[in-house]
């Protein structure tokens, strides 16, 4: 199988750090690098966090920093999930390596326009440096592979009873994302809220006995508890689903439908991913929807990813 190359755009953040282990091991991905956008935290501290991933597990992936805010709405970030430092829990050793100069946007789009229309970008924050890039240079757009994120949901939200929070963190950017006519899957809360890293999955990982299972745990170990306040028993690694999906698509349950990202910011639905799932408008999918995910082998994969790092 030839190794999928991939572009992580993240918001780091405790999934998004697990994300960047799993996608920085597989064998059969090529991370070509990692952006970093503004969300869970304001962006000093999720290139911080990214920053502090990558050193620590010795990674050698070129980090470039992105927007710093949402395109049109005012900023909102989910401090009650990842804490002050949007990844409390883990504690790392002082950062002395730096992100690259290029900004995340230009990163994006002259990585693309070398392409041969081979690179998947996988954005597990608000889609703000990816619709920034389709619209400073619309001829990137025929040439992405395919979009896989993580964000959305059929079902209910996170950050309001409407909407998931990266959708919700910048919905006119995910609207330029949604319609660009770039193949979507998206890993929504009904997929991704399944997959909890429970004591039994967190000292699963910590018994690999390497530093990315100590950091597994650290991780999760905090947001075993942070994520209370929507209903879990445990924190999901949401953000890990869209990784996987590049290696394990069968793996997954999914379904083609229209999707549409609703910008109406005086209604309560802001940011909230209308799924047609009964095809009730007649209109071209747009959006391959996650819908489940078989669990036992998912933490398998994981588990053997995190094996291969020190
Ligand atoms: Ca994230």
């Amino acid at each position: 199988m030839e190794k999928r190359k991939m572009i992580l755009d993240c918001d780091t953040g405790h999934d998004d750090a697990i994300a960047l282990m799993v996608a920085s091991k597989h064998p059969q991905i090529d991370l070509l690098g990692v952006t970093v956008v503004a969300g869970n935290s304001t962006l000093p501290k999720t290139l911080r966090n990214t920053l502090n991933v990558v050193q620590h597990l010795g990674l050698e992936v070129p980090v470039y920093a992105g927007c710093d805010r949402p395109l049109v709405r005012d900023q909102d970030v989910a401090d009650d999930i990842h804490g002050e430092s949007g990844l409390d829990g883990p504690v790392f050793p002082e950062l002395h390596i730096q992100a690259q100069e290029k900004h995340a946007v230009l990163y994006l789009i002259e990585t693309l326009l070398a392409s041969e229309g081979d690179i998947t970008l996988v954005p597990v924050g608000p889609l703000t440096n990816i619709a920034m890039a389709m619209r400073l240079e619309p001829k990137i757009v025929p040439l992405i592979k395919e979009i896989v994120l993580m964000g959305g949901a059929v079902g209910l939200g996170n950050a309001t009873p409407a909407a998931e929070f990266n959708i919700y963190a910048d919905p006119e950017a995910a609207h330029i994302v949604f319609t660009s006519g770039v193949p979507v899957t998206m890993m929504g809360l009904d997929l991704t809220n399944t997959a909890l890293a429970d004591m039994k999955v967190i000292e699963r990982m910590e018994a690999l006995g390497n530093k990315a299972g100590k950091l597994f745990g650290d991780i999760m170990r905090f947001t075993f508890h942070s994520q209370a306040v929507n209903g879990l028993s445990a924190g999901p690694v949401h953000d890990v689903t869209a990784v996987t999906y590049l290696v394990a698509p069968e793996l997954y349950q999914t379904k083609k439908m229209y999707v549409q990202i609703d910008t109406n910011m005086q209604g309560p639905c802001y940011g909230r991913t209308v799924c047609d799932m009964n095809n009730r408008y007649h209109k071209e999918p747009n959006v391959n929807v996650g819908l489940a995910i078989d669990l036992e082998p998912f933490w398998d994969l994981v588990a053997d990813t995190l094996q291969r790092h020190i």
